[in-house]
């Protein structure tokens, strides 16, 4: 059977406790009651045929504690919206800046490789859903869930900021060419997509609910991620950019996959070629 559109197993409010959780009472199976599916770490609802299957995607270095939050109320989240998901980390495994946009497109390639997923969402590791309505599923614009941040005392930070939490379809995603390889740092990639979304006719949807809310988890500026000096300039050109600068130019070489047992983590190291 149809798993029901309204999911009976939504609670509303989330209660966050940001204090030192660690990986291993993430992977707590008694804690999480979830069920296999024949993809390994694929997660289905235990009674009912799922209605829609999300992929989340994770740029990723260094930020094992944000991860176990992350894991911790994300899997309790998607799995009383009864989903079909997985978690995809994708770890850049090098000293070199910090590159969300290649390692977003790097996952959505190796997701959508895997499996045909209705919704494809690229995810920061610090930003955590106070509310089980915020849908994980996409629809007919791109969606942006985390407008709303602790951080800046729930308001949208600034018109156009598409950082965070984005969702896809497949045929959003390749249209708009994913994200842009070439930001090398922090800053810049999140606002060039918002650029291609809108340029390609999607534009971005934001629910009016009032309780699509997140915590921001605190944290300094990381030490392999300094602001990209070259940002705004590369922003200028971004329409030019869009079909030469993405999923279509993306080189993946020395990917490795680890399956853990919530998440399948994607190491992946640049080359000096790209
Ligand atoms: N990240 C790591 N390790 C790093 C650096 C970044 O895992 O060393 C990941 C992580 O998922 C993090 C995300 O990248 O959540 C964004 O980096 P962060 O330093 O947290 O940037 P913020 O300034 O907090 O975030 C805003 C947007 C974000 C966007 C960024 C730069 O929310 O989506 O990428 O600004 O424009």
């Amino acid at each position: 059977e149809l798993c029901p559109k309204t999911s009976p197993l939504l609670k509303g409010t989330i209660t966050i406790n940001l204090s030192g959780l660690t990986i291993n009472e993430t992977e707590s199976t008694k804690k999480m009651s979830l069920y296999w599916l024949s993809v390994p770490l694929y997660r289905r609802p235990s009674d009912c045929k799922c209605r829609n299957k999300t992929a989340i995607i994770v740029p990723f270095r260094d930020r094992e504690q944000h991860l176990s939050y992350f894991l911790y109320y994300l899997h309790r989240l998607l799995h009383r919206q009864q989903l079909c998901y997985v978690i995809f980390v994708v770890d850049q495994n090098d000293d070199k800046p910090f590159n969300r946009g290649r390692l977003s497109n790097v996952g959505f390639k190796y997701a959508s490789n895997l499996s045909n997923f209705d919704c494809y969402i690229i995810h920061d590791v610090d930003m955590i859903a106070e509310d089980d309505r915020i849908m994980y599923t996409c629809n007919r614009q791109v969606v942006h869930y985390t407008f709303l941040l602790s951080k800046f005392n729930y308001n949208l930070v600034y018109h156009g900021y598409a950082g965070g939490g984005i969702g896809y379809t497949k045929e959003q995603f390749e249209k708009t060419n994913g994200f842009p390889n070439e930001y090398y740092g922090w800053g810049g990639e999140d606002d060039d997509i918002n650029i291609r979304i809108n340029e390609k006719g999607f534009g971005i949807y934001r629910s009016p609910e009032p309780f699509y809310r997140f915590t921001m988890i605190r944290h300094g500026r990381d030490s392999g991620n300094p602001p990209y000096v070259g940002r705004m300039e590369r922003l200028g050109k971004a329409r030019q950019r869009i079909d030469v600068d993405g999923l279509n130019s993306l080189v993946i070489t020395n990917l490795k996959e680890v399956k853990h047992k919530t998440y399948t983590r994607i190491y992946i190291t640049r080359s000096r070629s790209c």
